[in-house]
């Protein structure tokens, strides 16, 4: 242990400690902006500055190691000033337009000028050439708000493994962008968003399609359904107040009903059904001697991933579409027919803690009904942002039910939300239909939690069956890497492109780098929806009597030739 003192006060800590982890252990906050824990520890902002006594400049905190005896002063006339230069230099060249930004109110350069007590600019002067770039289905990068923080890139880069998105140029022209300061629609971008969720600012942010479903919903020739996905209802609380990872599952029907909704519906079911489906194609390659291991091939990210930086794994990817492509390709066929409504009325909308699912939706292997099955994604932040302007309350919302037949799911489709998820639900449904014995117990615990890769071996009648889990693209990179060298030998493998799973997700609810310090948000959410597992009555997909239904009145069994022709495609490029 080392000890040291802090503006007089002891503190004993571990070795290794960094000067702004000593100081927050008593309750201290040194102000930072590029520091975001795990990401981006790289002392490049200065913001953190302290006097250490016998060092001759002020030094970054959030780099600084603590040794015995080290003196430190966080709030010294020098260090005042030092960091009120560096925020009105940043300010200075910032593109003020806070009251209309994306994140007004939740931006943390915004929120440092208050604390900081900024009244004015000193500084005034050019501006640096800016670039605003939306041509990706996903992603808007609006450099007029880039701070340089290089969190973004830390992200992209050692988060994702996928790094297209680096400082260029030099000096005062610095700007972060992809090579050649091309688009991001340009690059192997797989717009997963976590760069957006890693910045502090404005200057990136999700394409917005909320005018799209504001028109839909105010025409009176369209039926508009919503679909929301598993990881939403353990998140949207948040932006109404309610805790982190507050379950909100009921109150979202209220809050999208009043919004004008004609029916909503839940991305559990198709969840659910995409276990049916999938868990039978895992059965199939397993007997017939086809490509293992099977890979998941519901998150986006993931699939873009793979089709750019890892096409050898390709015939891996199970052929079942994502649930939210399911859903949209059911919607617009059964459900149509059911209701008797003309599919080319009926406007589709997922609610997603996702940004590649916007992108997901425009690909043209998913247009099986005929049309464009799923119309438009709103992610997380997006349908608050509508719920605030209609004068919607979410946490004032009473308990309401999703509507039939396409609202009925279980606890497995909810799970697909975090980390091990789509294995769990998966292993849950095969254990039975290949045993015929029901499982004395459905929680798989071995693949759950945050850490990268998680392995399991499970025996399902006499043979061992071994599965692997991924989150985060890095984590990708190193299990798809293991078995390519032959190092590990896997049945089953779930990808999912975010840390965390979909919890995780680049359209989920924003937390400063103040607020990740301390919480781990993707544990909390993930908590959350193994909470609303054990609250279903029903936790196997196979037992969903609306899958069931819609097996016997529609699609035959799983992996018939109508299954295959709405819910199953081939990524080959
Ligand atoms: Fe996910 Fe999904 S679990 S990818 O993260 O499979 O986005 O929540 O909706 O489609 O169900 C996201 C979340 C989904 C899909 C589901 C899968
Ligand atoms: Fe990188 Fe993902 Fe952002 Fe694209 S969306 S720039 S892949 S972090």
């Amino acid at each position: 242990m080392v000890n040291l003192t802090i503006d007089g006060e002891k503190v004993q800590v571990p070795k290794g400690t960094t000067v702004l982890e000593a100081a927050r252990k008593i309750g201290k906050k040194i102000p930072t902006l590029c520091f975001l824990k795990g990401v981006n520890e790289i002392g490049a902002c200065r913001m953190c500055v302290v006097e250490v006594k016998g060092a001759r400049a002020l030094q970054a905190a959030c780099v600084y190691p603590v040794s015995e005896g080290m003196e430190v002063y966080t709030n010294t006339p020098a260090v005042r000033e030092a960091r009120k230069v560096t925020l009105e230099l940043l300010l200075s060249d910032h593109n003020l337009e806070c009251p209309t930004c994306v994140r007004n109110l939740n931006c943390e350069l915004q929120k440092l000028a208050e604390e900081l007590g900024i009244k004015s600019i000193r500084f005034t002067g050019e501006k640096h050439k800016a670039k605003y770039d939306d041509f990706s289905p996903s992603i808007v990068r609006d450099t007029s708000k880039c701070i340089l923080c290089r969190r973004c890139v830390s992200a992209c880069h050692n988060v994702q493994g996928v790094g297209v998105i680096s400082p260029n140029h030099r000096g005062f022209e610095t700007m972060v962008a992809p090579v050649y300061d091309l688009s991001l629609a340009e690059v192997a971008c797989v717009n997963c968003g976590q760069c957006i969720i890693a910045c502090p600012v404005g200057a990136l942010k999700e394409k917005d399609d909320t005018d799209k479903v504001w028109q839909a919903l105010q025409d009176p020739e369209k039926h508009v359904i919503v679909q929301i996905a598993p990881a939403v209802r353990v998140s949207l609380g948040e932006e109404f107040g309610l805790g982190r990872g507050a379950i909100v599952t009921k109150k979202i029907p209220a809050a999208l009903r009043r919004l004008g909704f004609d029916r909503v519906f839940d991305t559990d079911f198709a969840a659910d059904l995409t276990i049916m489906e999938e868990g039978h194609e895992f059965l199939e390659r397993l007997e017939h001697g086809g490509k293992l291991p099977l890979i998941t091939s519901c998150s986006p990210g993931w699939i873009k991933f793979c089709e750019h930086y890892y096409p050898e794994f390709l015939e891996n990817l199970s052929t079942c579409k994502s649930p939210q492509q399911m859903f949209g390709a059911v919607a617009k066929t059964y459900y149509a027919q059911k209701m008797g409504i003309d599919p080319s009325k009926i406007f589709v909308v997922s609610i997603m803690p996702c940004t590649a699912k916007k992108y997901e939706c425009q690909r043209p292997e998913m247009r099986s009904s005929g049309y464009q099955d799923v119309d438009a994604v709103l992610t997380t932040r997006e349908i608050s942002r509508m719920l605030r302007e209609a004068g919607i309350n979410l946490a004032a919302m009473p308990d309401e039910e999703f509507d039939e037949p396409l609202g009925i799911s279980t606890g497995a489709g909810a799970i697909f939300g975090a980390t091990g998820g789509v294995m769990e639900a998966a292993l849950r449904t095969v254990y039975e239909v290949v045993t015929g014995n029901e499982l004395e117990n459905i929680e798989f615990t071995s693949v759950r939690g945050v850490e990268g890769i998680k392995e399991a071996t499970v025996e399902i009648n006499g043979m061992k069956i071994n599965v692997a889990v991924a989150h985060g693209l890095a984590n990708a990179r190193k299990l798809l890497d293991r078995v390519k060298n032959k190092e590990a030998e896997y049945h089953f493998i779930e990808i999912m492109a975010c840390p965390g799973g979909c919890v995780g997700g680049g359209g989920q609810p924003i937390l400063s780098a103040d607020e990740r310090f301390d919480v781990d948000y993707r544990a909390v959410r993930g908590n959350a929806i193994y909470e609303v597992d054990r609250e279903m009555p029903l936790r196997k997909s196979h037992e969903n009597p609306a899958v069931q239904q819609l097996y016997k009145e529609f699609l035959g069994k799983p992996l018939s030739e109508k299954s295959h022709e709405l819910l199953h495609t081939h990524y080959t490029s």
